[in-house]
């Protein structure tokens, strides 16, 4: 992921803060991001590697009911790769000179099974003929469902994912341009990406996240060709 210019957000106030009377932008508020300028200075470069298994067995009783029951086996893991990251900001003239702390390259290592998740999704699911004679059905499964590991969730190991710096700038010289000896006031900064360290986002508890769905419903032959069906679905 990259974007060309380093700025998110940038806001100009016409009020005019030192008692000035014209309408000269002397004071904005900006938010620079923490992307890289180019593709090969991607935001986050990582290996993603996903195996999955699935058993099922299905049961007839007596004709009557069904049974259908699976295992789901998830394994996915990610290698962040390290190298030099480099934000859009370190190639800004003026990002450059004003917070040189914040917008610089950096060089990480590379980190072998940064995530590793392993899933265990089981489903079971039961129809059952009522009366037999395949007119009523009532219906009932739960299953479990996990998320696959994606980009968004190795992109916090990124140096520069966290690194924004938000500052107001007084355009002291009042040519409506935001030039390097301006005046600028920090106002949030996620600091050096040299001290980020990769360790202190990572928790090695980390497991996927699942969703538990329950459902419930009957169904009923009421002409040839023609069911009503009535439905329970929970979702957590
Ligand atoms: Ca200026």
């Amino acid at each position: 992921m990259y974007r060309q210019s380093p700025y998110y957000k940038f806001t100009t106030y016409q009020g005019l803060p030192w008692g000035l009377n014209n309408v000269q932008p002397y004071l904005g508020f900006f938010q620079t991001g923490r992307l890289a300028r180019n593709r090969n200075e991607s935001l986050t470069r990582a290996t993603q590697q996903r195996f999955s298994a699935y058993l099922q067995d299905k049961i007839l009783i007596k004709n009557r009911l069904s049974l259908n029951i699976g295992l789901r086996l998830d394994h996915s893991s990610a290698d962040f790769l390290g190298g030099l990251y480099k934000p859009a900001g370190a190639y800004d003239p003026v990002l450059r000179v004003v917070a040189p702390h914040v917008f610089k390259e950096t060089t990480v290592p590379d980190v072998e099974n940064a995530i590793t998740w392993t899933m265990l999704s089981p489903r079971i699911g039961m129809v059952l003929d009522v009366f037999g004679d395949s007119k009523a059905a009532l219906k009932a499964s739960w299953s479990r469902y996990n998320e696959a590991l994606r980009m968004h969730h190795i992109m916090p190991l990124c140096p520069m994912f966290r690194m924004s710096w938000v500052a107001y700038w007084m355009d002291l010289d009042q040519d409506g341009i935001v030039d390097a000896d301006d005046g600028f006031t920090e106002v949030r900064s996620f600091g050096d990406p040299d001290e980020f360290d990769i360790n202190k986002v990572l928790d090695k508890d980390l497991a996927s996240p699942y969703v538990d769905e329950l459902v419930i419903g009957v169904e009923y032959e009421l002409l040839r060709d023609f069911n009503i069906s009535l439905a329970y679905i929970r979702v957590r």
